[in-house]
């Protein structure tokens, strides 16, 4: 397989409402699509950097400098054999996971084209349907956030997430459980507590969480290993989980007991693959998180979802949960019993809608070998 032709496009997606975390407030999602051509057969990805380094290091503008650069020269006109071997050429790039993971990602569906099968049977799938969670954003006041779960909740979603910050969290966590005892309910700290807070996440322990995400730093393990050591509750990473490396590291330390896989965050599939293996093979569960993505993200990470050791719910909502319209035809949709069903047509399995894609780029640029 040879890529072509490569192309950029900035979109700017406004969200249906507004997201707040503990890093901060995002209405619009920026984002980069990317489009490779080959042949007869094209593949779609999508860089999940944000505006500003808040996530992580990475944004759209290093993104869109990182791809046009360095990871063009070494794709653009190459033969590669297999996707799985994207991430080898791009190893003399060192980081800017999510810069490599959106060309990474664009190949695998390509790949999967031209293969002519559905992108999760490719990366050994084995679920007709996926699990759908929803992660709420922090509120104005707990009586909104209440109303929001219970909206959610009658959608069918599995299991709510409520991001959590120092004022919002171990009040309004109790709050959740007088109103919905019994629903699975998850928190994400978005790295926003210190060891020193560690008596109030000790609090956390009795309210039957799934998990708590991220309390501690992006670039910590031993302070994670410290509280994991102190609560039942299951420690799941983020941030931190920048490799399979740092998933080895974060294992050995006793760092977590549930790992989120994002494809971005990690540079792409084949490293997601490694990453839910290593996983398996130590009895961990995982599962996949998000970022906002478009319809062509989601399409991937639907894809992902489907591995046999995706144990909770994922991240993974409809399109209606963040976008008015989609640019993926057809938009993902939730089942009344939770769950999002794996598109079975080849490469990522829905259509790009791609006279939406220009109307919304505020930049695009095409590179041909
Ligand atoms: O920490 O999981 C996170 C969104 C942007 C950045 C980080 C996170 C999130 C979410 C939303 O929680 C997940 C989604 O896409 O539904
Ligand atoms: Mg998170």
């Amino acid at each position: 397989m040879i890529v072509e032709e490569l192309s950029l496009y900035l979109m700017n997606m406004k969200l249906v409402r507004p997201f707040v975390t503990s890093f901060g407030m995002t209405y619009e999602r920026p984002c980069i699509l990317v489009r490779v051509k080959s042949e007869s057969e094209e593949g779609w990805g999508e860089v999940v950097a944000n505006r500003g380094p808040w996530y992580s290091y990475e944004t759209t503008y290093t993104a869109w400098h990182t791809i046009t650069k360095f990871i063009i020269p070494l794709i653009l006109g190459k033969e590669i054999e297999s996707p799985r071997d994207v991430n080898r050429i791009l190893s003399p790039i060192r980081g800017h996971n999510m810069a490599k993971a959106g060309v990474e990602m664009a190949i695998w569906d390509l790949y999967a084209k031209l293969e002519g099968k559905p992108l999760f049977k490719v990366l050994g799938g084995v679920k007709n349907e996926i699990e759908s969670g929803v992660s709420i954003g922090i509120q104005k006041d707990v009586e909104k956030l209440l109303k929001l779960i219970g909206g959610y909740l009658t959608q069918g979603y599995r299991r709510i997430k409520i991001k959590i910050k120092p004022s919002w969290d171990v009040d309004v966590v109790r709050r959740v459980r007088e109103e919905y005892p019994d629903i699975p309910l998850q928190v994400d700290a978005n790295a926003a507590y210190t060891i020193k807070d560690i008596e109030l996440l000790k609090e956390l322990d009795q309210y039957s969480l799934l998990m708590i995400e991220q309390p501690f730093s992006y670039d910590d393990l031993v302070d994670h290993a410290t509280l994991q050591r102190a609560i039942e509750t299951p420690i799941c990473l983020d941030e931190s989980i920048s490799s399979p490396s740092m998933v080895r590291s974060a294992l050995a330390l006793g760092s977590c007991k549930v790992i989120n896989i994002k494809p971005g965050r990690v540079g792409g599939h084949f490293n997601s693959l490694i990453i839910h293996d290593l996983c398996a093979s130590e009895d961990v569960p995982c599962w996949i998180g998000g970022m906002l993505e478009t319809g062509v993200g989601r399409a991937h990470n639907v894809a992902l979802a489907t591995l046999p050791n995706i144990k909770y719910p994922n991240d993974i909502s409809g399109s209606d949960r963040y976008y008015e319209k989609d640019i993926v035809e057809p938009p993902f949709k939730v089942s009344k019993r939770g769950t999002i069903s794996v598109p079975k047509e080849v490469g990522i399995g829905v259509e790009v809608l791609v006279d939406e894609v220009y109307k919304k780029s505020r930049k695009a640029k095409s590179f041909k070998a």
